[in-house]
């Protein structure tokens, strides 16, 4: 573990430093010839899709694309550690219940299925057929089956992901919460009604062929480190890279690529934005509004800018929004986004300058009060110059979880279409419910409420992913029953009903061995591209099974003879599996011959061929107001200036990830040893009367009369707009309240918590020398 300190960092994104990060990770793992060899197999034809994030490969090609947090994400799993029946043993759940996320995890691989024994306060070996037997009976027992609520985490594969939505919708609820909830939810919300597709147009392709790469709240050196590579190529092509963040990160500015032997050799590094935007957190909506509003005046006085064709032939709504930003004030644009007139002119300038264009984001875009609005404004801005459905051109959601849009596109949807539910019926020969379900933070109500007795998690780490920590482990604690499909242990696992079971699985580095003999499972990335993932390490344990295997063996448990559905013969061979998704999903035709190819294939997305699945058949311009009365605003008329009240950004180091904490350290932001660092503007500082080092609490401003406080983080001096702070998630969940959720998408506003700062014990610790093994247990705070 690093040393205590902070120190500025100078180097690029990627580089050497990238490079030692690996080697540490994968030596801490006590892997280091096998890891290697597994890191050679990420992302390649005969091998496995990445488990880090969702960014797509160059048609999987040969040459190995290093990835610094892929491999750290596959070095996490493939880790000679091991938690098993002898390490439940040692510990009470009491007393694992005070370590912290990173020992949690740290302790290994999962081996055994457990059951939660009350009498000793320990998780005890249990069988597997026992398992899903009293599994089975707690949602037999139910009265309603909406008292089952069903969380999927997106690493889950298309097969699992599909039985899963299946055997649900038969036992016959839609209660399916999602990490997708807590995250991109707000695109597909704002673009389904908009273009007819709630996911990305662009291809890997039009990253070459871009003149302009816009990027709104996303930290691409740490969250896809391998979207660094095509921006790179990008700017050396000469394009233009604009991001708008409110916070200076390292990897948006420079980049060393570890597989250019001359960048390496003379520490060069090439620079990624050409234009850098320091705007307000929240004020991506007025900022796009203002180049929008730019746009139209520069057209008025010479024309040229906007794609008349184009809006002409393929959109509805223009003369709205034209009348909306011609009658914006400057004024408001320039107070909401933090940016002056003059930038915004240039941004405006940078895009109308482009042939073709592509708007990338974030979560900085998504986890905010007025995210659906604002994601629309960027597609507006698209549309007014014709950028969606033609070569370098279109919209780009940067997706989390290697497999969250799959998920998404099998069904785990809590909101289900009718179609899809039609179709099931019809192939399935069951009546499928026709009741919505619960999202994330509808869920964790449901719990608080009684009326969610059983809580299923297949992957995740619901008790430190979600907000108002401390409801929602009020929430789980009140359940008959938890149960946790997990490849490590965490938070979840001990924060738990009355009962509760953990049931290990394999992860996707590992061979799945089923009747048929090894199986392959299939992932769809961020761009729509589908394609099989077959592990090549052994698993972990013995013991462990696939999730379909899981999900199969439990629905037959749970259902028996009132199944149709013929479980247990499904997942002796997996192409079984897909030869049902694609009588359910027509874009997956012939699915077992079309992922045969190395590399997969895209699905089809109709916006990207200008068909707009929209109910009036065009895309739409959709204007909005600029939001002037989130919670942030409310909370500062009515602190009226008697107490600072900041913004607070949660947000992701360098070294997690997201509720799996690799390390301490988040080096491009020059932290290392510790995590509750609060980032800050000197000014600020000052003005609270302090020093940079010193330690504080934080308390959210709310008005339902719930204290919610974190306590003690070390006072971060950055780059940073005034009245902001940023701080890291999980351990800033406690702040963000129940009720902080986006309109339409009921996203958690994770990135607009306001909240104030008081010093905590006043307790001075400039320069601290001590080396922190943990970080004190706040997630233990019950
Ligand atoms: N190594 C690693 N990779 C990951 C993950 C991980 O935890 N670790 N998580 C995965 C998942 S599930 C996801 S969803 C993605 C997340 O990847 P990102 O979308 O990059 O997520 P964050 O790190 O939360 O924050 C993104 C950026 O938004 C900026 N920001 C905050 N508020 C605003 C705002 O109001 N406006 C603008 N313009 N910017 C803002 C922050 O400064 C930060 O740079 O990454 C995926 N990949
Ligand atoms: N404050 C704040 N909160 C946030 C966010 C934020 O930016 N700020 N981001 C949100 C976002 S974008 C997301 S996506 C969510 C993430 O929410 P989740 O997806 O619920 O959380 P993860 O931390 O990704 O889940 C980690 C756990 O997954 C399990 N796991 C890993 N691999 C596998 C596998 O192959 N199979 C199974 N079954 N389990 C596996 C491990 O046990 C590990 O402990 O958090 C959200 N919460
Ligand atoms: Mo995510």
């Amino acid at each position: 573990m690093s040393e205590q300190k902070i120190a500025f960092y100078k180097g690029p994104a990627g580089g050497w430093g990238a490079l030692r990060s690996v080697t540490q990770a994968l030596l801490r793992q006590d892997i280091a010839v096998k890891g290697a060899r597994t890191l050679l197999s990420a992302n390649q034809p005969d091998g496995f899709d990445c488990p880090g994030c969702a960014w797509p490969d160059r048609n999987h090609q040969s040459t190995f694309e290093f990835c610094e947090n892929g491999a750290k994400a596959v070095a996490a799993e493939a880790t000679a550690r091991r938690a098993g029946p002898e390490f439940f043993a040692r510990h009470t759940v009491a007393e694992l219940a005070q370590q912290s996320d990173f020992w949690l995890e740290d302790q290994g691989r999962l081996t055994h299925p457990m059951a939660y024994d009350a009498a000793t306060d320990r998780y005890l070996p249990i069988d597997w057929d026992e398992a899903f037997a009293r599994i089975a009976r707690h949602l037999n027992a139910l009265p309603d089956p909406d008292q089952a609520i069903f969380y999927t985490s997106g690493r889950a594969s298309n097969e699992a992901a599909f039985l899963y939505q299946l055997f649900v919708r038969e036992y016959g609820t839609n209660n399916f919460p999602d990490c997708s909830n807590m995250c991109h939810e707000p695109s597909g919300a704002a673009m389904k009604p908009q273009i007819g597709v709630g996911k990305g147009t662009v291809t890997l392709d039009d990253f070459t062929q871009a003149d302009a790469i816009f990027i709104f709240g996303q930290n691409p050196g740490t969250n896809h480190p391998r979207m660094l590579g095509e921006l790179r190529a990008a700017h050396k092509r000469g394009a233009r890279i604009v991001s708008f963040n409110p916070l200076r990160e390292r990897g948006l500015e420079r980049f060393a690529d570890p597989q250019d032997k001359r960048e390496m050799a003379t520490l060069g590094a090439t620079p990624i934005s050409t234009h850098y935007f320091q705007l307000r957190a929240g004020g991506d909506l007025a900022a796009a509004k203002g180049m929008m509003k730019h746009l139209l005046e520069v057209e008025a006085a010479r024309g040229g800018v906007l794609d008349h064709g184009f809006i002409a032939e393929h959109t509805t709504g223009f003369e709205a929004l034209a009348a909306d930003l011609r009658a914006e004030d400057w004024a408001v644009l320039e107070e909401e986004s933090g940016l002056m007139q003059a930038q915004l002119r240039s941004a405006g300038d940078v895009y109308l300058g482009a042939r073709s264009a592509i708007v990338c984001w974030g979560m900085g875009i998504t986890q905010h009060p007025h995210s659906v609005a604002t994601i629309q404004m960027l597609t507006n801005l698209l549309l007014l110059r014709g950028n969606i459905g033609r070569p370098g051109a279109g919209a780009c959601p940067v997706r989390g979880h290697s497999n969250v849009q799959g998920d998404r596109t099998m069904g785990i949807w809590e909101k289900p279409p009718a179609a899809l539910l039609d179709r099931l019926e019809q192939v399935f020969g069951f009546a499928p419910p026709r009741r919505p379900g619960v999202d994330t933070v509808e869920a964790i109500r449901l719990m608080l409420e009684g009326r969610g007795r059983v809580f299923f998690a297949l992957g995740g780490n619901f008790a430190a992913a979600t907000p108002d920590t401390f409801a929602t482990w009020r929430a789980l604690r009140q359940c008959d029953l938890t149960v946790h499909v997990a490849t490590k242990l965490n938070r979840s696992h001990v924060v738990h009903g009355r009962e509760a079971l953990i049931l290990p699985c394999l992860g996707r580095t590992e061979i799945d061995l089923q009747a048929a003999g090894p199986q392959g499972v299939t992932v769809e990335d961020s761009m729509s591209m589908v394609h099989l993932s077959a592990g090549i390490n052994p698993p972990a344990s013995a013991e462990l099974l696939s999730e379909p295997a899981i999900v199969a063996r439990l629905a037959a448990a749970t259902l028996g003879a009132r199944s149709r559905t013929p479980w247990l013969w499904l997942v002796e061979d997996y192409a079984r599996i897909r030869e049902l998704i694609a009588r359910v999903f027509d874009d997956f035709h012939d699915f077992n011959a079309r992922v045969a190819v190395p590399g997969g294939f895209r699905l089809r997305n109709t916006a990207s061929e200008r068909v707009w699945a929209t109910p009036g058949g065009k895309a739409a311009f959709v204007p909005h107001a600029v939001p002037r009365d989130t919670p942030v605003h409310r909370a500062r008329r009515r602190a009226g200036g008697a107490q600072t009240v900041f913004h607070l950004m949660t947000t992701r180091s360098h070294d997690q990830y997201n509720t799996t904490i690799y390390g301490m350290d988040d080096r491009y932001r020059g932290v290392y040893g510790q995590r509750r660092v609060v980032f800050i503007h000197p000014e600020d500082i000052r003005a609270l009367g302090l020093v940079d080092g010193d330690r504080v609490d934080m308390t959210t401003v709310w008005d339902d009369g719930e204290a919610r406080r974190a306590d003690d983080f070390r006072l971060v001096a950055y780059d940073i707009p005034r009245g902001h702070l940023a701080a890291y998630y999980p351990e800033t969940n406690p702040l963000v309240p129940l009720s902080a959720t986006a309109l339409v998408a009921g996203t958690p506003t994770s990135k607009a918590v306001p909240v104030v700062l008081t010093p905590h014990g006043n307790t001075r610790n400039a320069g601290a020398t001590a080396t922190v093994t943990q970080p004190p247990p706040a997630n233990a705070l019950a």
